[in-house]
């Protein structure tokens, strides 16, 4: 038994490499040796299972017997290389070493068993961090000179720092629908924010759009999502019914009370598809299930963790005790901005708990994890974003740019960053690539994998366009835009403004508008953007009948 387990462990190293490795009966793990070709019984398993010793077909309940008839005589040194076909499963791998632990001569053969795993299967687990409402000025990595936030800046400097990443749009839903199809917002039907009742619910999720956790299910990976989904209410538009296997979080958009999680005074907290009323901080809450989650995951595939937090997006509501804390350290700071800080370090927190859980559990080293904001922050709730102009709901870039790491031990390098322009939607296919996940259906999104490798990636040359659809006395039920190609950039504030144009990598802070002093560049930009409005118009952004699934009417 003890042997047993000493080679499990040692098999999970060996993953890492090609190479063959041999034990040390666990002193001081596996070391790289030479196969001697001649001294050595060739174990193999295809990818359905099936077990050959050296060509011939072998069950695996008969493979101690065979390996120790081979080993029989045999001087030290003799090895067993044990081969797994790519695609094969790992309870098979283990079986098949545990037959070879039974073999009665285990002193010689199995001190000496090597092992290749050939075109294992390496690929990265995925933890992707959204956090909501997050300003570009909100963490110290950032700039932030008034908040802590140690385990999100670790992330950062771990990976790469993107300083250009921008959220598909200025609110919730409309980004978060961006991220999971890959494509603009207004092609998938969430141009607006998903809310509790029809009549000021502003978007409907495509049923035919096909989910990133649904891709990488069928790819083999394990999906999950904790925390905050905002894309549907009920059926077909649940986690669970769109490529999810587990779901512990909240079904809406906003919560009323971050102890109470209730929106409208209905409870949204699921557990799969069953409604539950869990006590605590709804941050507290997320941290814990990921953390508890990643600590008990024993399963063989590849995960896939979708952690979104509703935090720091208003009701702004730290924990009493958190900004105690905060006002000892920054007495100066105005109640409004400290209340705000206080939960971003709250949030941090719970960050760095599902950071710590991930790294007990063994798994840090083949994950791939990003950070980022659904959009930018609420000055008008504490938040900052720095030197960029407006907010939350503007096409400034202070309602649009956002914080965003990539971490992949080993393949990104710890602090490196790139100013490449990347959008929301462009981490679909940059996970799918990683994950060597295919999807059939045309996106507009591009992978960002290569910049994230430090590899080369022509330059983006994309027409970015945002799009919000909003009710309200300042919206009215009506759209309004923005389009970036190069460093020039169009928007629109608010339906009905004007467009202006600016040189974002000349005056970041939009002070400028220059429409009138290049009206080509604002007519190329403006055609761009009507002929992307136009190729999306027709899809329907409410469900048939009006209502959407679970609204109120
Ligand atoms: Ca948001």
């Amino acid at each position: 038994m003890r042997n047993t387990l000493i080679l499990l462990a040692a098999l999970s190293i060996s993953f890492s490499g090609m190479v063959a490795q041999a034990d040390q009966e666990g002193e001081g793990g596996p070391a790289t040796i030479p196969l001697p070709a001649k001294q050595s019984l060739n174990v193999n398993i295809d990818k359905d299972g099936q077990c050959s010793v050296d060509g011939k077909p072998v069950p695996l309940d008969k493979l101690s017997e065979v390996v120790a008839r081979a080993a029989k005589g045999k001087p030290e040194g003799f090895g067993v290389k044990l081969i797994a076909a790519h695609e094969c499963r790992f309870d098979r791998i283990n079986q098949a070493i545990i037959e070879i632990s039974k073999t009665r001569v285990k002193k010689v053969v199995i001190a000496q068993l090597v092992r290749e795993v050939q075109g294992k299967d390496s690929r990265p687990n995925v933890l992707l961090i959204l956090v909501d409402d997050l300003g570009y000025g909100d963490l110290s990595s950032y700039g932030a000179k008034d908040i802590d936030s140690p385990h999100i800046d670790r992330l950062v400097k771990d990976g790469m720092k993107m300083t250009q990443f921008y959220a598909n749009c200025p609110v919730c839903s409309p980004t978060r629908a961006a991220l999971l199809t890959g494509r603009f917002q207004d092609c998938v039907g969430v141009p607006g924010v998903i809310r509790t009742h029809a009549r000021n619910s502003w978007g409907y999720l495509d049923p035919k759009a096909e989910l990133l956790p649904s891709v990488l299910k069928k790819a083999g990976y394990h999906t999950v999502i904790d925390g905050k989904w905002h894309l549907g209410l009920g059926e077909p538009n649940i986690p669970t019914a769109r490529g999810f296997d587990e779901f512990y979080g909240f079904l809406g958009d906003m919560m009323d009370d971050y102890y109470k999680h209730r929106r409208h005074g209905v409870n949204y907290m699921r557990l799969g598809t069953k409604e539950i009323d869990p006590k605590g901080h709804a941050t507290d809450l997320f941290s814990d299930w990921a953390a508890e989650w990643l600590a008990k995951y024993k399963g063989d595939k590849p995960f896939f963790i979708y952690l979104a937090y509703n935090a720091p997006h208003s009701p702004v509501q730290p924990p009493k005790e958190w900004l105690e804390r905060y006002r000892k350290k920054h007495p100066d700071v105005p109640m409004k901005r400290a209340k705000f800080a206080a939960f971003v370090e709250h949030l941090d927190d719970g960050v760095g708990r599902v950071m710590a859980a991930l790294k007990t559990s063994g798994k840090a080293d083949n994950t791939l994890i990003f950070f980022t904001s659904d959009n930018g922050g609420a000055g008008y709730h504490g938040a900052s974003n720095g030197i960029l102009r407006g907010g939350k709901q503007d096409m400034f870039e202070g309602g649009i740019r956002e914080p965003m790491c990539a971490v992949w031990p080993g393949h990104i390098k710890p602090g490196s960053q790139s100013d490449r322009v990347a959008m929301t939607m462009d981490l679909f296919p940059t996970i799918c690539e990683a994950a060597g996940a295919k999807f059939d259906k045309k996106i507009e999104g591009i992978s960002i994998l290569p910049t994230l490798l430090g590899k080369p990636q022509p330059p983006e040359d994309r027409y970015l366009f945002w799009v919000r659809l909003e009710g309200g006395r300042r919206y009215n039920g009506k759209p309004y835009y923005a389009a970036r190609h190069g460093d020039w950039k169009l928007l629109q504030n608010a339906p009905g403004q004007p467009y202006q144009l600016f040189n974002i990598k000349e005056d970041i802070s939009e002070k400028t508008d220059q429409a009138k002093e290049h009206p080509e560049i604002f007519n190329r930009l403006k055609k761009a953007l009507d002929e992307h409005i136009k190729a999306c118009k027709s899809v329907p952004w409410q469900a048939p009948g009006g209502v959407g699934p679970g609204e109120l009417q």
